[in-house]
């Protein structure tokens, strides 16, 4: 048996477990390269965007560039990367701001991927090149006032008069809503729920942008109004009826948030850790006191078993079909594992916590919005729940 010696010192504080060593050229390549952006175009200016309440249309346009939107799709101008690929872009972006990660997940996971996956030849063409290039931004429309997270319970509707469909109801919470052109909305209709591509200039559909949000202030949140919108027969997608349709859609998304969070909560261990060596207190740094040292290891496992987890659930997405239970796994641990971290970042960096000069406040508001959209954790936990007994108790 070969006789490796330890030898302390060799672990790297960013990278514990040598997690780099566990990619390839391509997906460390593809890391970098978002990992500059984010360093170049979010970092310097995201505590503006999210004082202000903003999402630059610019910044959408430049991540269209970059190549990351609808990456893992194939064709269409999509790069048609790996999952794992996928997934450390949207670690890096996350590192940034949950608004600018959350942007890429609707417009790749939520709006691309249901026309990729179930829309007509005419509809792709129509929309995925300019989606992917940043041209045209969408947005996902499955959540209403009173159906959250039981989507099952949606009142919108999808009528035929004609050859026409007609939709009434109300959508909220949606992200990029009043920024989009285009909104793949969800209805009711006779056969089940159906997707329908609503352009955003279409007469009866109005878009209101949710104020007063104390999380992901750098993104748009807004509610849709459909008062008797008219669209003609192709702008339903014709290749999914039921509650699947959307169900598959959230998948796409969740997989590229449980990433998302461990680069969040990267941010804040580093944040943590960098103030810990630099702040004096009682003569000494405070990374120099016990409890303040178990904090900072606290958070370094918690982000490096995020990593490992994310990883193991990418790698299984890029074999072949993944069982959604599993992407829950990742959905529900590595997000409250992410929020626990900013929480312990935001103490150990005392007062200075609580401002945009650091980004731990930002990350920890945001991932509180983490936490409940794509399912909640609690939906998450039940989701497991069934797999583990065969017993649904959602209800
Ligand atoms: P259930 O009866 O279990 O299933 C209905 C049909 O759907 C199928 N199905 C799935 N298909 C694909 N993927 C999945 N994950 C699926 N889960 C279920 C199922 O097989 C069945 O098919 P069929 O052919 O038999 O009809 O449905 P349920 O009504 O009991 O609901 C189950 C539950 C609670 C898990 C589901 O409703 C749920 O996941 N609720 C949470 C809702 C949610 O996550 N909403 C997210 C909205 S989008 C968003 O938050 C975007 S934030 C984006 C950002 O800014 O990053
Ligand atoms: P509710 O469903 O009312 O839940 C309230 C509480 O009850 C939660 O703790 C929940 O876990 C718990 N609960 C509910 N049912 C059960 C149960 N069966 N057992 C145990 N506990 C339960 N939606 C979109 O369609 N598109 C988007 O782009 C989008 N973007 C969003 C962006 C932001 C910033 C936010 C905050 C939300 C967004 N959402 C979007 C909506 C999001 O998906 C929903 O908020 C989420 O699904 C939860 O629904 P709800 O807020 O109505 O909470």
């Amino acid at each position: 048996m070969t006789h490796h010696p330890v030898r302390p010192g060799l672990a790297d504080p960013r990278d514990f477990l040598n997690i780099d060593t566990l990619l390839d050229d391509e997906e460390r390549l593809m890391r970098d390269t978002v990992r500059r952006f984010v360093a170049e175009r979010v970092l310097p200016d995201v505590a503006d965007w999210f004082e202000a309440g903003v999402f630059p249309r610019e910044v959408g346009k430049e991540l269209g560039n970059l190549g990351v939107l609808g990456m893992y799709l194939e064709g269409y101008g999509c790069a048609g990367t790996s999952n794992v690929a996928y997934g450390l872009t949207c670690c890096e972006l996350e590192f940034g701001d949950s608004g600018t990660r959350s942007f890429v997940s609707v417009q790749g996971s939520l709006s691309m991927f249901p026309i990729w996956a179930y829309g007509s030849e005419e509809q792709k063409q129509q929309w995925l090149p300019g989606m992917a290039a940043g041209d045209l931004v969408g947005c996902f429309g499955l959540t209403e006032p009173d159906a959250g997270s039981d989507p099952g319970s949606m009142r919108t509707t999808a009528r035929r008069d004609g050859s026409d469909w007609v939709l009434n109801g109300t959508k909220m919470w949606i992200t990029s809503g009043g920024m989009s052109d285009l909104a793949v909305v969800w209805a009711r209709a006779e056969e089940g729920i159906r997707g329908f591509i609503v352009p955003r200039n279409t007469p009866g559909f109005t878009v209101n942008n949710i104020p007063h949000k104390m999380s992901l202030r750098a993104s748009i949140t807004s509610e849709l109004v459909l008062d008797d919108v008219r669209l003609p027969k192709d702008a339903v997608l014709p290749g999914v009826i039921g509650l699947k349709g959307p169900l598959s859609c959230l998948n796409e998304a969740r997989y590229g948030i449980l990433w998302g969070a461990v680069g969040a909560g990267r941010a804040c261990y580093e944040a943590a850790l960098d103030y810990a060596k630099g702040r004096v207190m009682f003569g000494k740094p405070i990374a120099s006191f016990q409890l303040i040292q178990r904090q900072l290891v606290e958070m370094m496992v918690a982000v490096n078993e995020g990593m490992l987890v994310s990883l193991h659930i990418g790698r299984m997405k890029d074999q072949g079909p993944i069982d959604p239970a599993h992407i829950s796994f990742g959905k529900f641990d590595n997000v409250r594992r992410a929020l626990e971290v900013a929480r312990l970042a935001r103490s150990v960096l005392g007062a200075n916590g609580i401002t945009l000069d650091y980004p731990v406040i930002r990350h920890m508001n945001n991932l509180e919005s983490v936490y409940t959209y794509e399912g909640t954790n609690e939906i998450h936990s039940l989701i497991m729940g069934q797999a583990i007994t065969g017993i649904a108790a959602f209800e």
